[in-house]
């Protein structure tokens, strides 16, 4: 079993972008893993080009490369002996990982489109990811990864439906988070679990104030949801 701070463990993210750690919520899962694993990581926003999925986040941890914010939290649990469900029962393991899950493979659909569809909100949002590139080439090039995003959107489903149907959709991801995180300080209690990682991305991501959507006014108006995000950031970020 390694032990925390034995390794060198490199973090490749988008960067912070809209006063998040990073604009993507599975870069922003991953560093809250690795922080609750009490483990040191560096971070280089060089790698996306050479992403072995073609996706961020992924790691690289003495020489080992693990793609996947999930494969990153099970390789923690293999190779550092750190259980991030510690403490929870069959049940409360079996309602977080759904609950992760509905945030990553449904929520995260809402989010992409409201952030990437809506123009205002491309306007001020993912239109910025791009603004490194050349002046005279940024139009083509934020014209080109906003029709991959939309196909994107397209294969997944999510993108097939009406804007109100995908935010009627989303806002009772919301109400869920809401109702099972309660006045709990963690999703499920005292302690924090895995799926919190996953949690704290999305409800962070959804406050940002840059977007406009139905779906951030959901988050906005379950105080439990805001005071979650805000007590996060300030103990981890
Ligand atoms: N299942 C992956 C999802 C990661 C993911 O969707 N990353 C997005 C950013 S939020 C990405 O890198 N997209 C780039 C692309 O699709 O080209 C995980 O948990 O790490």
């Amino acid at each position: 079993m390694a032990k925390a701070g034995s390794s060198m463990i490199t973090l490749y993210t988008f960067g912070p972008f809209f006063g998040l750690p990073d604009g993507s919520p599975f870069v922003t899962k991953a560093m809250l893993l690795l922080k609750l694993a009490g483990l040191s990581y560096s971070q280089d926003r060089g790698g996306y080009g050479k992403a072995p999925k073609g996706k961020l986040p992924f790691i690289k941890d003495d020489g080992v490369i693990v793609a996947d914010s999930t494969l990153i939290r099970l390789h923690i649990e293999a190779k550092y002996g750190f259980d991030f469900d510690r403490g929870l029962t069959q049940e409360q393991k079996a309602v977080s990982w759904a609950v992760e899950k509905m945030c990553e493979e449904h929520l995260y659909w809402a989010m992409v489109d409201l952030r990437w569809m809506d123009d205002a909100n491309f306007a001020v949002g993912p239109a910025h990811f791009f603004d490194s590139a050349p002046a005279p080439l940024r139009p083509m090039i934020r014209a080109i990864v906003r029709r991959k995003v939309r196909k994107d959107l397209y294969c997944q489903g999510l993108g097939r439906h009406a804007k109100g149907d995908i935010e009627r959709m989303a806002i009772r991801d919301i109400e869920t988070l809401s109702v099972l995180l309660g006045n709990q300080k963690w999703l499920m209690g005292e302690a924090p679990c895995g799926a919190d990682a996953s949690m704290f991305g999305f409800v962070a991501g959804l406050l940002t104030p840059e977007f406009k959507s139905p779906i951030c006014e959901a988050v906005a108006a379950r105080p439990n949801l805001v005071t979650y995000r805000d007590r996060i950031r300030a103990e981890y970020f």
